[in-house]
Formats: structure tokens, sequence, C-alpha cells
């Protein structure tokens, strides 16, 4: 009888320090990461983002092409959302741009600025003189900084993105035009309007940065990864709740 027990009992100690059990799988947010780029607001810009995570120090490189020559462009991680990218259909007020603000149920708010120096926090979001200026349209960009919890468990959780700010979308060279931005009026949309997105999924052990060539594969491969993550999540016991919340986010939004 006494032999019977054993087993619930372990269970049940268990599922009363469900912290105990879990903190190594918490610390499982490090790796690599990488979003491949897609253009928005028609800006043709493509490129990688590469983000290596240790504990909180995320490694972040950057890649792009397309962008508007000398001009500067805001880079963010966006989190808390469902991990994914708005379309140029997207524009839901019709001025023509698909706006930050449009596409925030896509990819949320911003969890950490992609400055050149300083400060990294979302109080950075548009402060343009720090952000990378892309010489003959190109950016290639390189930090290592602290990042919050919040924007780890993105990681982990699979709803962490990438968004390039700056368009050109009337090809006049410079950000203006008569549509004022979302965030800050004092500055034309086509400064802050996304001019690509992608979605950060975990990389398989020794990927090269540039695997462009099995984007197909990688990027189903990251599907199922994302899905074993979201699973094991909700295997750890209900103090998870934060990250199988934004698995089930993330999962209803891809049905929709
Ligand atoms: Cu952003």
């Amino acid at each position: 009888m006494r032999k019977a027990f054993a087993l619930p009992t372990v269970a049940i100690a268990a599922a009363a320090f469900p912290l105990l059990t879990m903190s190594p799988a918490l610390a499982d947010h490090d790796g690599s990461y990488q979003a491949d780029l897609g253009a928005l607001n028609a800006s043709g810009v493509s490129g990688t983002g590469m983000v290596t995570l240790s504990g909180d120090q995320a490694t972040v490189m950057i890649e792009a092409s397309g962008l508007v020559p000398g001009a500067p462009h805001a880079q963010h991680f966006h989190i808390g959302a469902q991990g994914t990218c708005p379309t140029d259909a997207d524009d839901e007020d019709g001025d023509g741009f698909v706006s930050v603000t449009e596409g925030a149920p896509y990819y949320g708010a911003i969890g950490s600025s992609l400055t050149t120096e300083g400060d990294t926090s979302p109080d950075s979001g548009l402060a343009v003189d720090r952000f990378p200026t892309a010489e003959g349209g190109t950016i290639s960009y390189e930090r290592t900084f602290t990042v919050t919890e919040d924007v780890q468990k993105a990681f982990a959780a699979g709803t962490a993105v990438l968004v390039l700010h700056g368009v050109d979308k009337d090809g006049s060279g410079t950000y203006d035009g008569d549509v004022v931005s979302d965030l800050d009026p004092s500055l034309p949309m086509e400064a802050t309007a996304p001019a690509a997105c992608g979605a950060f999924e975990e990389a398989q052990m020794g990927t090269a940065p540039n695997g462009g060539a099995e984007t197909g594969a990688g990027g189903t491969a990251g599907i199922e990864q994302q899905a074993a993550i979201g699973v094991g999540a909700l295997a750890l016991a209900g103090a998870a709740g934060a990250g199988a919340l934004a698995y089930r986010r993330r999962q209803a939004g891809e049905q929709a």
C-alpha cells in the first residue's frame, strides 16, 4: 500500500512547488532567434535580424537593405501581442499607410529600442539621433545590451517581432508629406510608419545567420518549435500563466 501512494505524493509535491521545478526551464529562453524581414508600406525593404539571448543579455544583429538612403530608421523589438506582422491591407483609416498603431494588434508595443548607444528602453522609441542611418539604403547593426524580463519571455513565447520604421512612400527622398505620424504629430507619418517587419523564430542550433536559402523549411521548423515551446509551457503547471496566455493569443491570431 505504501508503494502505491509513493508516486502520487511525488506528483503532489511537484505541483506544490512549481517554481522549483520550473526554474531551469524559465532560463531556457537562451538561444538564437531569427527574423526574416518583409516589406510594409511598399517600402521594398528586405533583411534579416538575428538575436542571441543569454540570460538578460541580447546580442542583436540586423542586416537590411532597401531603406531610405541617408535617413535614420527607428528599430525596435515589439512584444506582447500575436507575434505576427500586419500587411499593407491593414490600413484601417485609409490614410495610405499601415501605421504603428494599425500594426500594434499584430506585433504589440515596443519592448526594446534598438539604438546605437545609450538607453534601449521603450522611452527611446523615437530617439531618432540614436538610430542607424541607412547609408546607401543599407543598415548593418550590431549591439549587445540588457533586455527586460518581458522581452526575454516574449522571445520564448514566440511573440517577439522586429520592426524597422521609416519609409519614403512618395519617393521625395526624405521623410515628408501631409499625413502626420500617429505617434508624434510633429513628425511626418513617413518617419515612423513601419517599413519592415519580421517575427522572431528560434533558430536551430548551429544555423548560420544568413541561411536565407532555407527560408521555407526553416519557417516550418520554427513554427513547430514554437508549438513545442507552447505545449511545454502549458505542461509546466498553472504557474506558466503568462506564457500560456501569450501562446493562446498567438494561436488565435494565426487561425483568424
Ligand atoms: Cu517599432
